[in-house]
């Protein structure tokens, strides 16, 4: 650990106005760490934008404020100190114009470069927004419910619904506190996991019917490009998330979904259970994530990138079998 929310509260007392951030493509922690944050500086008189490189995905569209995020790829006209939340780097933002004088750095990647002129850096949290929730205490700002959402959001998307992750008593104090604000969770996760398009589910079914097993089931490799997508009528935003569906199976620890990016340029996402550490995976092509979650992108033509895939996530699954006895 590095850094506390004392001194992340320390330093944001010292600013009035202030650019929010987090990675591009947001999944919910980016969302609701970010919004969350917003409003309790927004609450103590401060001016406080959320600036995204891609918008909120689809379900998460109508939560509180997510409305006024900006989408941008440069932020130097917006003004105020940068605020980055959930990025390992300053350049996960894909936004320019974020370097600035003061720099508040508040995430849990394994990793973190530090880049902040103020950090904390906490990878025991289950979700970036368990870090906001002790920031905004710390700030001595009372939860609303809108900051409570997005509280819930930003944990309850992290951990899959508290299947995987550093779950811990922290974690439940704060969901325990975002219920007392009169949130209601079950609506709120009704309202982010059963809010797909028909174009999802018929991905689903697609993306599944051609799922390809390897390594005795223990690794489920996914795959979609643009014309599957047109065919089942969905949009990227719909692929959210279905890197997890295989899981589902007790055999498999691991799941790679492989997306077209352009030419010879593949999307990786990698999920796993336990032991089995899908980072080292994605850092063989510079990519970056969690044990458990993680990405990188590969370049090459389709059947080499699989095959490089399939091999690299064997060498996980043994490395997490550990040595073989006598
Ligand atoms: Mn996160």
């Amino acid at each position: 650990v590095t850094g506390s929310a004392a001194e992340i509260a320390a330093a944001l007392r010292q600013e009035q106005s202030f650019v929010l951030s987090s990675h591009a493509r947001p999944d919910g922690d980016a969302i609701g760490s970010s919004v969350a944050l917003a409003l309790a500086l927004q609450a103590l008189g401060a001016r406080a934008v959320v600036a995204l490189h891609d918008p909120a995905p689809q379900p998460y569209r109508h939560f509180p404020a997510v409305d006024q995020i900006v989408v941008t790829s440069d932020a130097t006209s917006l003004e105020g100190a940068a605020v980055i939340l959930e990025c390992g780097d300053l350049a996960r933002t894909e936004i320019s114009g974020l370097n600035r004088t003061t720099v508040v750095n508040i995430d849990h990647h394994l990793g973190n470069t530090l880049y902040g002129t103020t950090n904390w850096f906490d990878i025991s949290a289950a979700a970036c927004g368990e870090l906001v929730a002790e920031v905004i205490d710390a700030l001595g700002v009372a939860w609303t419910k809108d900051m409570a959402t997005h509280l819930y959001l930003a944990i309850s998307t992290d951990t899959g619904s508290f299947r995987y992750g550093p779950v811990s008593a922290r974690t439940f104090d704060i969901c325990r506190r975002i219920a007392a604000t009169g949130v209601d969770t079950s609506q709120l996760s009704r309202d982010i996991y059963d809010s797909f398009s028909i174009g999802r589910v018929k991905l689903t079914g697609a993306m599944l019917d051609a799922m390809s097993l390897h390594h005795a089931n223990q690794f489920a490799l996914l795959y979609y490009d643009e014309a599957l997508l047109r065919q089942c009528g969905a949009v990227v935003d719909d692929t959210e998330g279905l890197v997890n569906i295989p899981l589902g199976a007790k055999d498999v620890r691991a799941v790679a979904l492989i997306k077209h990016q352009d030419a010879a340029r593949y999307r990786v996402s990698l999920r796993s259970k336990g032991a089995v550490d899908v980072r080292a995976v994605a850092d063989q092509w510079g990519g970056g994530g969690h044990a458990n979650a993680a990405g990188c992108t590969i370049e090459g033509d389709l059947t080499t990138v699989r095959a490089q895939i399939v091999e690299a996530v064997g060498a996980a699954l043994s490395a997490a079998a550990g040595p073989v006895g006598p």
